[in-house]
């Protein structure tokens, strides 16, 4: 059975903008389940297992999390729209990038701008998910030095597209464009008068970020959550059981693992290994309220740990 796209997010999130420019690259029609912002999310840890990051997608009983194997796995669903035609590792490699330096310069430059008008219990929400302080006269005094890193970093891009070529890596947009553009969508929709300012220097990434907006998020429709958990009781997983003879741990199909995010948000997720490759590791996992479901992980910045 084919079931559809749904993607687990919320309008302001910028990993989520990154997945809903690829569907809509690949024009593709889909699903919106809203989710909150901050826990308790109980229409979505059940399927997760405790993954509680934005966002995730769910193809019947089978659960993706993580910006970077969404992309993966729409790449993998979808190949005829490729989002990496020119070579499909790298551009998850640049991620690392985007995703981590960049992001967290653009963090800290719109929470030290509005951070002391974000309410109370998001800042607890994110302390508890990051594990230190949600302090904004931190982010306030690294503001001159990250305003400098995020000038040099959005130099990068400024001479990529300095020879008025369309898109990042040529005449049409790829993943490269998705990942950098992400960390422009942010600050432009959070602080659109210091982004502005830090922009005009750089107005082919005023332009390029038009082109990108363009593009669009393909079709969708909203899903209630509950639905979405009613979908992954009646589906059964299509994950295969594999062998992954190179495992550096020597992990097997059926072995119990936990796994977690390396950065922040690093909840462990137990489950039994159904495959895994030097990409991706996916996990069968039971609820009451979903049945059973395989989520799948990324390797790249994620620790898997037998249990
Ligand atoms: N590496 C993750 C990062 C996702 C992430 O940090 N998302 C933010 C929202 S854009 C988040 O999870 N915030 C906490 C939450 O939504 O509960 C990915 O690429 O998907």
């Amino acid at each position: 059975m084919v079931h559809e796209i749904i993607l687990h997010n919320f309008a302001s999130s910028p990993f989520s903008e990154k997945v809903r420019l690829v569907l809509g690259i690949k024009g593709l029609s889909w699903r919106w389940s809203e989710i909150p912002s901050m826990l308790p999310k109980p229409d979505l840890t059940p399927m997760t297992g405790g993954y509680r990051k934005t966002p995730v997608m769910q193809i019947g009983a089978d659960i993706f999390c993580d910006s970077q194997l969404i992309i993966r796995e729409l790449e993998r669903r979808f190949p005829a729209t490729s989002v990496t035609p020119h070579g499909q590792g790298l551009p998850y490699g640049l991620g690392f990038w985007t995703d981590r330096v960049l992001f967290m310069a653009t963090v800290t430059l719109i929470f030290g701008e509005i951070g002391h008008m974000v309410p109370e219990d998001f800042k607890k929400d994110r302390e508890a998910m990051s594990g230190g302080a949600f302090s904004v006269d931190a982010m306030k005094r690294a503001t001159p030095a990250m305003r400098d890193q995020w000038r040099a970093h959005a130099g990068f891009i400024a001479e990529q597209l300095s020879d008025h070529r369309s898109f990042l890596e040529g005449g049409k947009p790829t993943l490269a464009d998705i990942n950098c553009y992400m960390n422009f969508w942010f600050i432009k929709n959070a602080v659109p008068q210091t982004a502005a300012n830090l922009l005009k220097e750089f107005p082919l990434i005023e332009a390029w970020c038009g082109r990108v907006k363009a593009i669009g998020h393909g079709l969708h429709t909203s899903i209630d959550s509950k639905e979405a958990l009613r979908i992954a009781k009646e589906a059964t997983p299509d994950a295969k059981r594999a062998d992954d003879p190179f495992d550096p741990q020597g992990l097997k199909p059926g072995d119990n693992v936990k796994v977690g995010a390396d950065d922040y948000g690093k909840d462990q997720i137990a489950g039994e290994i159904v495959f895994g490759n030097a990409h991706e590791i996916a996990i069968l996992r039971s609820d009451p309220s979903v049945g059973d479901v395989v989520v799948h992980f990324p390797r790249a910045g994620f620790t898997v740990t037998p249990s």
